[in-house]
């Protein structure tokens, strides 16, 4: 039997080793014997260009990262990595130090008989115009050569700045916003005629049945590893969300 599994918003970060520790061990464990790994975005709480990889610089978390990441590919599970809203800068020195290959947002899976779409998320909300705004600007080339032209301590500060700006926008921001807006998912659902998908970024954990042209259709929200993390596991089409 193909098992298949999906984790997203982990949010690494220095500051939070509980949460790197429990990735450490997911990757040595639950994730050995995979078919395939795949990350939906937000792996790291903010990516700012893959020379934090470099062994000049001191915190070692992005370096330990790729390292599991690359055990586990060595071990046999390919490793599929997809960019959410925090993480979008990572690059081909991060696919290649730790063997995952970057996939599109969105992505098209099969998963025994049944097509996929797997997403970070962010796409789905719609209604979130402030973000969609900021989403443009931030994956315009443009904007990202800027950006990565920084010494790493100005992308740093910028990047501080940025999740200030998020946090104080998202406070005065009704939570419906923040979630996917019904008519974008089921444009989703429509446009890649698909009748599951697996996507990230709201911290919804669920599983959700939509009612699309007469399609019975299930989204399945995948939790963030702030609190209590988990993944779902895919045995064939059986879907099953698993949490620690
Ligand atoms: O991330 P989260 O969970 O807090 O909220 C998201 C949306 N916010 C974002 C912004 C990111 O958090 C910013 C951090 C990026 C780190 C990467 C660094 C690399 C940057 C490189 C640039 C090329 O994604 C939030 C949504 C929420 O999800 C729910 O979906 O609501 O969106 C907002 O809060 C909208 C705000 O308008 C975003 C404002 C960001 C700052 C704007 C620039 C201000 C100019 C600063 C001065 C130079
Ligand atoms: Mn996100």
């Amino acid at each position: 039997m193909s098992r298949t599994l999906f984790i997203s918003d982990l949010h690494l970060s220095s500051d939070q080793p509980r949460v790197s520790a429990q990735l450490f061990d997911f990757l040595a464990g639950e994730a050995r014997g995979a078919q395939t790994l795949y990350i939906l975005g937000d792996l790291f709480d903010a990516w700012l260009g893959d020379d934090v990889l470099d062994a000049s610089q001191e915190d070692p978390l992005a370096r330990q990262v790729a390292a599991a990441l690359r055990a586990l590919h060595e071990a046999g599970t390919e490793v599929r990595l997809m960019h959410g809203n925090r993480d979008f800068l990572l690059g081909k020195g991060f696919a290649q130090a730790s063997g995952a290959a970057l996939i599109e947002d969105p992505t098209i899976v099969t998963l025994g008989t049944q097509r996929v779409i797997v997403m970070h998320g962010d796409t789905l909300c719609t209604d979130d115009v402030a973000y969609q705004k900021f989403r443009v600007m931030a994956r315009a080339k443009a904007f990202q050569d800027e950006f990565l032209a920084k010494p790493l301590a100005a992308r740093r500060s910028l990047a501080q700045e940025y999740r200030a700006k998020s946090e104080q926008t998202k406070r005065a921001t009704p939570e419906e916003i923040m979630d996917v807006t019904p008519s974008a998912v089921a444009e989703a659902f429509r446009r890649h005629a698909v009748s599951c998908m697996i996507h990230g970024h709201t911290h919804r954990p669920a599983t959700h049945v939509h009612e699309v042209d007469g399609r019975r259709c299930e989204r399945w929200v995948l939790p963030d590893w702030d609190r209590r993390g988990g993944f779902l596991v895919a045995e064939n089409e059986r879907l099953t969300l698993e949490r620690f």
